[in-house]
């Protein structure tokens, strides 16, 4: 580990107040203060980065590039401290500036360079990418538009938009030399070369700079830095008057355009599929840079590229980066002069690819007559695959056409990338067991049956660092003194708490923690939603995107029935409970949007209603990211993971609840079985409908969400007061969509087709066995306490180890310091 001189780090942060605002660290602002300290402590990473790729050039390892169209990384500040083990000491000498960490870390704009799940989960990966010590780059785009920022205004979402950039970016380093040229449209003019071999050579396109800025991504008190290189587009030339009078003026204004827009703003949706044209714009151009960066970094050690798979693995995160495929058989044929079978069986070797979601409406179909305007080059490529792997198919499977319909790569007038990234990857990946089964046995059954070797399962993970260390210093302080602090770099030994789980000394302890992060939590709300809650009621959470599948819908239709309940009878045995909701909903989705102002409706009744003697409240916390994630998880006691069964492919939210002691609520999906699995159905709360029960009603049809209506008198008044003013007297048709959509069916949508109706009683009484235990606090603290020590199989650690020693074949590297 790096010595840290605590005198020479005061005065670096007062030479950077002086050198970048010209003030003394008495008169600079909070925010001046922040950049002072991120540069400060940017100068003590710069070393270890360096050493971290001399090793690496020195040894010449192979490396992963995970190529993703999202990083949400969340404040780096922080984070790099900690990592840095350097949060004492750089406390201190911040507590002798007159600084408090806190107050300047809460500067930091929370970069959200993602939508959710995906990528936040690629954030994870790097970190512990580099705390394992294995030699990675993230590959990504530079949005000067992160994710939108979430207002609540008269209990409608609206969208504001995410200049994280304004006040410069201290830990990120432009490097211009590295800067590579990204061509789109024209057409692909066929020559031939002195051998007689035809060249393919793109002409009148218009092009950008790709220019990456590098971030270092610090492991844990290893010296290790991995980088996240994020591209910017800018115009080739600047704007060149001359070319007005040779007619290129068009052309010139033209390309400027599409150096302006392309990374501009990151698309606000979540398992969901556009289709518009910039954002297959924002695909090839990230990964036309770093793909071409990759090679340029491989042969300036190596001779020869036919061996460039043994040096360098691809990981497409989703479907998003699957033009990689045909852009590497570009390069590899039009700049190397490889030959389409040496090109293929190099690409083959190279690229990996994960699926995230089977929501059907996330699959990525290009029509072709955009993919192959905008790509003519890599389109020529992607018809070749197609029509080579068709023959395969024909062999394989004579005369049976349905096979082809099914795996076509172009069919129907489209591209489908999933289906590119499953023939040209040598692995397809799942992201947790249920996931993969279905993947198998359902959404991809004809290639799993024609290429199974192929398939394979990687349970998702968090990272401890973040989400306990950083996120939870009580608890993490707490697990500590109990077991030391292996667990930061070693997760599996978190069960070692197990033996404190029945120490009625260590509940209290236990407790008593969860209290003081209620208490944060509730002052949080206070401030920001004006709402008073107590951190004695059960604080049950529900925060993720706002989707459908994901059923914030059945969770507020309960609080709407438990609110009739109490109405009906005040008296009734209640325990006092806080719903917390959190959840941004992509721009255009207009259903999530009417759920969203649902949830907050029914809070400024419940709210505000005397007469229920505040054993009732529901919040709605504003813009849901990183960093309040990492607070709002510290405090809940109740985990809300209420997919319909087999729609969430993983889930990573509830990894980080179970972490830091919340008992999980949910159906058994995605990763939840796997939770279950690990800390037993007694300490989580199941419900539902399973997996097999709700694919079966899809598939054979069977249930009518009105039977259920026209019996269950409860569900029906709740139903009913979606449309009767109860909670939107200035309209009452305010949630007619929502009711329609959970009684009518439209179009292809079935009539409650997340089986919102089905499960609602289901999910009831495991909400009343949620109360019940909670009333015993010895046994509620008991199953916290297994919960947090049952959740070490679930570190982004333990999932990177498996892609490492099963995908990419990497390995690990020592780095010290001089
Ligand atoms: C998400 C899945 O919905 C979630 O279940 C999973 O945990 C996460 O990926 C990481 O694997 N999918 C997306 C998406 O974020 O946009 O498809």
């Amino acid at each position: 580990m790096q010595n840290i001189n605590k005198e020479e780090f005061k005065k670096s942060i007062e030479d950077y107040t002086k050198v970048l605002f010209r003030k003394s660290v008495s008169e600079a602002s909070k925010q001046q203060l922040f950049q002072a300290v991120s540069y400060s402590v940017k100068d003590l990473i710069i070393d270890q980065w360096m050493a971290t790729h001399r090793e690496y050039e020195d040894k010449d390892v192979k490396t992963v590039y995970y190529l993703s169209m999202e990083f949400l990384m969340g404040r780096a500040l922080g984070n790099n401290i900690i990592n840095m083990k350097a949060n004492n000491i750089i406390k201190e000498a911040l507590d002798e500036l007159g600084i408090d960490l806190n107050v300047i870390e809460d500067q930091e704009p929370d970069p959200a360079l993602g939508n959710g799940g995906l990528g936040r989960l690629a954030a994870c990966f790097l970190d512990s990418l580099s705390t394992l010590g294995y030699p990675a780059y993230g590959c990504g785009i530079r949005y000067k538009y992160g994710m939108f920022e979430q207002k609540i205004e008269n209990g409608f979402q609206v969208e504001v938009p995410d200049n994280w950039l304004k006040d410069g970016n201290p830990f990120e380093m432009k490097r211009s030399d590295y800067a590579v040229e990204v061509k789109f449209g024209g057409y692909v003019r066929i020559t031939k070369d002195n051998n007689g071999r035809e060249k393919f050579v793109q002409e009148n396109y218009q092009s950008v700079l790709a220019v990456p800025y590098d971030l270092p991504i610090v492991g844990y008190g290893n010296n290790v830095v991995n980088t996240l290189r994020i591209w910017d587009a800018e115009a080739i030339d600047n704007f060149n008057l001359d070319s007005f009078d040779k007619g290129d003026y068009q052309k010139a204004v033209e390309q400027q355009n599409l150096a302006r827009t392309i990374c501009e703003v990151l698309y606000p949706n979540d398992n969901h599929y556009a289709g518009k044209e910039l954002r297959l714009k924002q695909q090839y151009f990230f990964v036309s840079a770093s793909i071409q960066r990759a090679v340029i970094k491989y042969m300036e050690k190596h001779e020869d590229i036919h061996n460039i798979h043994e040096k360098v693995c691809f990981q497409l995160n989703d479907t998003h980066p699957t033009v990689t495929v045909a852009e590497f058989m570009r390069i590899l044929m039009d700049d190397y002069d490889l030959s389409w079978d040496e090109a293929w069986s190099i690409t083959t070797k190279t690229c990996a690819y994960t699926n995230h979601t089977i929501m059907s409406e996330a699959l990525e179909k290009w029509p072709l007559e955009l993919f192959s305007r905008l790509l003519p080059r890599i389109y020529q490529i992607v018809e070749e695959i197609n029509r080579r792997f068709i023959i395969e198919i024909q062999a394989k499977y004579p005369n049976d056409y349905k096979k082809i319909e099914k795996m076509a790569i172009v069919y129907d007038g489209q591209v489908k990338m999933a289906h590119l990234a499953i023939v040209a990857s040598f692995s397809v990946n799942g992201v947790a067991r249920l996931h993969t089964e279905i993947l198998k046995n359902q959404q991809l059954k004809e290639f799993y049956q024609m290429m199974p070797e192929k398939f394979n399962s990687k349970t998702n993970g968090i990272t401890q660092r973040r989400f306990l260390l950083h996120g939870n210093p009580l608890l993490a302080d707490w697990v500590t003194t109990k077991i030391g602090d292996d667990w930061i770099t070693n997760l599996q030994h978190i069960s070692e708490l197990k033996v404190y789980a029945d120490d009625l000394r260590c509940q209290k302890e236990f407790m008593q923690i969860k209290y003081q992060n209620k208490v944060r939590l509730a002052a949080y709300i206070k401030e920001h939603n004006g709402i008073e809650v107590d951190p004695r009621s059960i604080f049950d959470i529900q925060v993720k995107r706002l989707h459908e599948y994901k059923r914030q819908l059945l969770n507020i239709l309960h609080v709407m029935h438990l609110y009739n309940q109490l109405k009906k009878n005040p008296e009734m045995e209640f325990y006092p409970r806080t719903f917390i909701f959190g959840a941004k909903a992509s721009a255009g989705y207009r259903r999530a949007k009417a759920i969203i102002k649902l949830i907050n409706s029914v809070g400024d009744v419940v709210n505000n209603d005397k007469s229920i003697q505040n054993k009732l409240k529901v919040v709605f916390i504003e813009n849901y990211r990183v960093s309040n994630a990492e607070m709002i998880f510290a405090a809940a006691d109740v985990s809300e993971q209420i997919s319909t069964a087999s729609k969430e492919a993983s889930g990573t939210g509830n990894m980080k609840f179970m972490l830091n002691g919340a008992l999980t609520l949910g159906t058994m999906d995605g990763a939840n079985v796997e939770i279950v699995e690990e800390v037993g159905e007694e300490n989580a709360f199941i419900f539902g409908l399973t997996s097999d029960e709700v694919i079966k009603y899809e598939q054979e049809g069977g249930y009518n969400p009105k039977d259920i209506y026209n019996i269950d008198q409860d569900i029906r008044t709740v139903i009913t007061q979606l449309v009767n003013g109860y909670y939107s007297p200035e309209n009452p048709e305010l949630f007619r969509e929502i009711y329609n959509s959970l009684l009518d069916s439209n179009g292809g949508e079935r009539a409650d087709q997340y089986f919102i109706l089905k499960d609602f009683r289901s999910y009831e009484a495991a909400q009343k066995r949620v109360e019940e235990a909670y009333k015993d606090q010895a046994r509620w603290a008991k199953s916290a306490i297994l919960n947090v020590a049952s959740s070490g199989k679930f570190t982004s650690d333990r999932t990177i180890e498996e892609y490492a020693k099963e995908i990419w074949h990497l390995d690990k590297v020592k780095v010290e310091l001089e």
